[in-house]
């Protein structure tokens, strides 16, 4: 009280509120007054904002933290009690009747959807300088992600729309959850490209706040080392999500102009909206108040595994179990090989693409109760076995998939398994790393995630009855990956497997050195046979059909060097460029 400037009211509530909370080390250093006033107000401006971002406040932060820390020195297992099991789910087959039926079925409900991209990583283990939403998420088009992601979200708008007799003018809301370290560069490539053609008002950002580091395991909060008058603060993770709509007011919003679905994605995974259509109608059609989309895992892949978890007292919940605590779970239930593959090459466990499908309702009010807040952890890292210090500061974290645990047992949680080629592509570790993931597991890299779009586009157009060469195989970046031919195409084109099925005919063939970039709505290919680069532009009304044999020398593909700094990072990472020797463009 001595060292203090003169507070105004709600400021003299946040130093009590310390205070109370066992924080008075944060004021202990403090001159008297007169001395840094401003430094103090802003000391108190930091507070007041991690007060207000924390569902219940700062005390109910110190008071969680207090507990978890406890029971992480304790040695707490927060799976006790539970066993693991292999769930039953959805499992969808690209191209099948079944598969052709959800995606119709996805494509009307699609006009009541919501989307929610959390994009406030900074992508740690990429080590990109940048946002990783403005990565390409291919280079033969160089479209970022979230160019595609904006792209495919009108398109289904429209597809959507058509099918309603009369007026339709549905606009899919799209938010962006983004941090302090990625607002300001997302704000900016949307406006510098005009929001991709979405209309501003359908774009909202929510920022993430971080939150206060915990020194000790009394929750004692940790100063900046470089700001006496500051509280140190890292990500919460994704799961601040769920917090920042509830308090958005969004919700209440959509549900009162009858959305029905709020679909969450990641940042980099660009083959996420070839599953959209068929998940949205499972959701649909199963009446799934939460909906997980999953591909087969394997073993020690680093995506959570959806795990049956049965209690000794009997209650069961279908949910993630994260990749790192999925192996000691397995081993201490009685599996002693943990987390390993089955006689099928996979874990048995589906993996968590944390692409959820949850219904407005009952998400709402779930949320009622809870305010959004997620059930959370703590990873220490201690100095040693008696677990008293830390290495560095820690924080409490929470992430976006653990909405179901608080669910009542009456709750309809559901997963939808797709094959990994089809729906999950992430761009996620760094050339090195990648380099090191054990052969037969994905790369999860620059270099996997782009070569995977064009090994989808290309199977996707062998499945509608194109002759589509096989892949050679190739090394970049010590990755060894299928180079498919270089096929894209707009998500206004080919949104849905009947429409592809529409535009192609069974008597084109495109050749493994090829590129075909399809950038127009109508346009259709029959009687094609490519041996080099196309690229066909239409516009809208335009009706073309793409035809006869074509052959240029066609763009080449140059490996380059993950440290060769006079390539730029984007390419550096992907570990290769196309040398664009001949192309034919036809534009329409
Ligand atoms: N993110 C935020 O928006 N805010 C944050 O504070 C942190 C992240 P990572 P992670 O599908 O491959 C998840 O770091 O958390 C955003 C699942 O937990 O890429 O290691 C960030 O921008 C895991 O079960 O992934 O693992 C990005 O868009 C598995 O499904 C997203 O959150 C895995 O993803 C994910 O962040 C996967």
């Amino acid at each position: 009280r001595r060292n203090l400037p003169l507070l105004a009211p709600h400021e003299v509530k946040l130093a009590k509120l310390l205070l109370s909370e066992g924080q008075s080390h944060l004021f202990e250093h403090w001159p008297e007054p007169g001395v840094d006033d401003d430094k103090k107000r802003n000391f108190f401006d930091q507070v007041c904002r991690l007060n207000s971002s924390y569902p219940g406040g700062l005390a109910s932060y110190i008071q969680n933290a207090r507990k978890l820390l406890a029971d992480s020195k304790a040695g707490k297992n927060p799976y006790d009690g539970f066993s693991p099991s292999v769930p039953s789910g959805e499992v969808l087959t690209f191209g099948d009747d079944n598969f052709v039926s959800l995606e119709e079925a996805g494509v009307k409900e699609a006009r009541h959807a919501a989307f929610v991209l959390v994009a406030g990583g900074l992508g740690e283990r990429l080590g990109y300088k940048g946002i990783k939403v403005a990565l390409p998420r291919e280079t033969t088009t160089g479209k970022c992600f979230l160019q595609h992601y904006i792209e495919s979200i009108l398109a289904l708008q429209e597809a959507s729309c058509k099918l309603v007799e009369g007026e339709c003018n549905t606009k899919i809301p799209f938010v962006i959850m983004t941090s302090d370290d990625t607002n300001a560069l997302t704000v900016k490539l949307l406006e510098s490209n005009s929001y991709f053609g979405m209309e501003p008002s359908q774009v909202h950002i929510l920022k993430q706040e971080k939150v206060a580091c915990l020194a000790d395991n009394d929750a004692r909060l940790a100063l900046d080392p470089n700001d006496k008058y500051k509280i140190q603060t890292k990500p919460h993770g994704h799961g601040d999500v769920h917090a920042l709509l509830y308090s958005s007011g969004l919700l209440e919003q959509w549900k009162s102009t009858g959305r029905k679905w709020v679909l969450f994605f990641q940042d980099t995974n660009g083959l996420l909206f070839n599953a959209i259509p068929s998940a949205l109608g499972v959701s649909a059609t199963k009446g799934y108040n939460v909906n997980s989309l999953a591909v087969p895992r394997k073993a020690k892949e680093a995506i959570g595994g959806i795990t049956k978890l049965t209690h000794v007292d009997g209650r069961t919940m279908v949910i993630n179990v994260e990749y790192n605590q999925l192996d000691p779970l397995l081993r201490a239930t009685g599996h002693p090989d943990g987390d390993a593959n089955c006689e099928t090459g996979y874990s048995p466990y589906p993996g968590n693409i944390n692409q959820l499908i949850l219904e407005i309702g009952p998400y709402m009010e779930e949320l009622q109760k809870t305010h959004g807040a997620i059930s959370e952890f703590v990873n220490p890292k201690y100095t040693d076995s008696t677990k008293t210090a830390f290495k560095s500061s820690t924080r409490l974290e929470c992430m976006m998939q653990d909405y179901p645990k608080t669910l009542p047992p009456s709750a309809k949680v559901g997963f939808t398994v797709m094959d990994a080629w089809l729906a999950y592509a992430p761009v996620k570790n760094n050339p090195e790393d990648a380099a090191k993931v054990p052969k037969g597991n994905p790369y999860h890299s620059a270099t996997s995630g782009e070569m995977a779009i064009y090994r989808a586009n290309s199977l996707i157009l062998r499945k509608a009855g194109a002759q589509i060469a096989d892949p050679v195989i190739d090394t970049f970046n010590g990755q060894e990956v299928e180079v498919w031919p270089r096929i894209t195409w707009i998500p206004r084109w080919g949104l849905i497997f009947k429409d592809v099925k529409a535009k192609v005919h069974s008597n084109s063939s495109v050749s493994q050195r090829s590129a075909l970039v399809i950038n127009g709505k109508n346009i259709t290919i029959q009687g094609l046979s490519l041996d080099g680069t196309l690229i066909v532009n239409a516009k809208d009304e335009a009706k073309f059909n793409v035809t006869g044999h074509i052959e240029n020398k066609g763009w080449t593909i140059q490996h380059v060097d993950h440290k060769d700094t006079s390539e730029k990072e984007e390419i550096r990472i992907r570990g290769f460029k196309f040398n664009k020797v001949e192309q034919l463009e036809l534009n329409y």
